[in-house]
């Protein structure tokens, strides 16, 4: 069996907003593998230029003229020293040359070629053959901000966890249920809904914070009732794109209230308290690391997670580490670009008992690569919605692989 890249080419595709994105596909003697990018519509400032100057046209043109003529003749095992090329061919801090989404593409096709041409499920071909946790599925179930035109909930992403699940497949239908339920319970709140998703196909209505949270609370505590084991609720922030650095205030322009730092720590805390979350991301902006810290020493049994702080990237976790910033982190490899650095960030995540969440992005295409990556990185939480195609395509694959694991499979230690 021979891993030996033959051919690398680029295409361009849509991805599930419309918007045009990166394939690439490479060809190994004994194999095949391929991948496209997702890509973010609440990015943090920190993340990687997702494509160059002149667009995808220019990315693939990068692909075809910079990128294969060096790694044809290399093995697609040499996972680093494929990445360690990309870096170097690029060379800036965050890939704007070649583009954040290109590298990922490339960076990914190549462990895909590997794990095909060793005849292995790219989960095992990563993580070994010991990878038998499947990760618990958290799903967007009603949403707004960035993701909803800044129409419906000024807080990003209203999600659920189902904590108690025994194996994977029920903790997917047990978000499926709630998704369900939820059409229902928001229809009394909002007599205007017309059953309108946003870009992550969660609701996204014309209700408050509060009320939104009401209704996903009531859904989990019905649907935990109906199936005989938890759910609970948790939420996206995205504060970043509510702070307003000018007037250093959190800006709720739907529910038509602003809240200084300290109020913001405050206003989750009582959220917490409140609706028995178990899961906060992004409840402050991206640079707040000493907001992160003290609010996380004052919440208790709840993860409170790192997305646009930490950026995947292992310097910025690194400093959260050290000032005690949350307890998770988001893991998306765009962000960073190479699958070297992405493994790096989350092992440093998993050796200082930081969750790593492995997640999709808003924008998204119907490639399953985040489920194998969530069971090879032994990740206790996948993050990639409830329900459309570009989502269930990793919900889907990871029930194939809890059943192709038979016996073996396990939920993951979710320790909260
Ligand atoms: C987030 C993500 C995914 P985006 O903020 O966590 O839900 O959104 O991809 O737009 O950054
Ligand atoms: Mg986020």
């Amino acid at each position: 069996m021979s891993a030996l890249i033959e051919d690398v080419s680029a295409r361009k595709i849509i991805n599930s907003r419309g918007d045009p994105t990166i394939e690439v596909d490479i060809t190994t003697v004994d194999g095949f593998g391929s991948a496209s990018a997702p890509s973010g519509a609440s990015t943090g400032k920190a993340e990687a230029i997702p494509f160059p100057e002149g667009g995808v046209e220019e990315a693939i043109k990068k692909v075809e003229e910079l990128v294969a003529p060096e790694i044809i003749g290399l093995y697609a095992d040499e996972q680093e020293e494929v990445d360690r090329l990309l870096r170097e061919l690029d060379g800036t801090e965050n890939f704007q040359n070649i583009g954040g989404n290109t590298v990922y593409a490339v960076s990914l096709a190549v462990a895909d070629a590997a794990a095909n041409s060793y005849n292995l499920p790219l989960f095992k071909y990563l993580g070994g053959s010991l990878a038998s946790d499947l990760p618990f599925p958290l799903g967007n179930v009603v949403g707004g901000g960035k993701h909803a035109l800044g129409k419906a909930t000024d807080i990003q992403e209203f999600l659920v966890l189902p904590v108690g699940a025994p194996y994977f497949s029920a903790a997917v239908e047990a978000n499926a249920k709630i998704h369900k339920k939820l059409k229902d319970i928001i229809r009394k709140v909002d007599s205007t809904f017309t059953g309108g998703k946003g870009d992550e196909g969660a609701w996204a209505p014309n209700v408050t914070n509060d009320q939104a949270l009401e209704a996903v609370f009531s859904a989990c505590q019905e649907v935990s009732g109906e199936i005989g084991f938890e759910c609970k609720p948790g939420l996206d922030v995205a504060a970043s794109s509510l702070w307003e650095p000018k007037k250093k205030n959190y800006v709720y322009a739907r529910d038509g209230l602003s809240r200084d730092s300290g109020e913001q720590i405050d206003y989750i805390l009582d959220l917490i308290e409140k609706y028995s979350l178990v899961y906060v991301e992004d409840p402050l902006h991206e640079d707040d690391f000493q907001g992160f810290k003290e609010l996380t020493q004052k919440s208790r049994r709840c993860l409170v997670c790192g997305d646009d702080l930490f950026v995947t990237n292992v310097k910025r976790l690194s400093k959260g580490i050290k000032t005690r910033s949350g307890n998770a982190i988001i893991i998306k490899m765009n962000q960073v670009g190479t699958l070297t650095e992405t493994w790096e960030t989350t092992k440093l995540a998993l050796e200082n008992s930081y969750v790593p969440v492995v997640s999709h992005r808003s924008g998204e295409t119907a490639s399953t690569h985040i489920a194998h990556l969530a069971v090879a990185f032994k990740a206790p939480v996948i993050k990639t919605g409830v329900v459309g195609g570009e989502r269930i395509a990793k919900l889907n694959e990871l029930i194939r692989i809890e059943e192709s694991l038979g016996e073996k499979a396990r939920m993951a230690n979710l320790k909260i």
